[in-house]
């Protein structure tokens, strides 16, 4: 080996300890990140309140532990009667104005997008839900498959 092809070779691995660190960076960061998993099943959330700090990224990660499909919406809470759950739920998402969120699919890959309104987890299969919460305040979160949420299926999203 030549002199010269010697110090491209160190240069080579300069490079790649380089990335190395970078890596051990991004891990860092990705340490702050906070992750909850929730339970879906008949007809209850589990934890059924969950809190969430403002600005941080978040991770809920959805298992569907039932035997029917479940749905998870975050909302501003209604102050009165709804007559369109599905209406409601799309004009006062929680995920509104938020930016990119990230609906990962066990087994089936993910999808993201700037107007996620509710995600619908089969049985026995999971989803994670990946966002940065900004909005602060206290939010209705609920399954509206029909007449699940008025068996109980319903929580509280507490975003500090
Ligand atoms: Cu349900």
């Amino acid at each position: 080996m030549t002199g010269r092809t010697m110090l491209r070779v160190a240069g080579r691995w300069a490079l790649v300890m380089l990335f190395v660190s970078l890596g051990f960076g991004w891990t860092a960061g990705a340490a702050k990140e906070q992750k909850i998993t929730i339970v879906l099943n008949e007809f209850n959330f589990n934890p059924a309140n969950v809190t969430l700090r403002a600005s941080v990224p978040a991770e809920i990660k959805l298992v569907n532990k039932g035997k029917v499909e479940h749905e998870f919406q975050v909302y501003v809470t209604p102050k009165g009667k709804v007559s369109d759950w599905d209406e409601h739920a799309m004009a006062n998402t929680y995920f509104r104005d938020m930016g990119e969120v990230e609906t990962e699919f066990e087994g089936t890959g993910a999808v993201a997008g700037t107007r996620v309104f509710e995600v619908k987890v089969q049985p026995g299969k999971e989803a994670a839900l990946k966002f940065t919460p900004t909005r602060k305040g206290t939010f209705e979160m609920a399954c509206h498959v029909a007449g699940h949420y008025e068996a109980g299926m319903k929580g509280v999203l507490v975003v500090k």
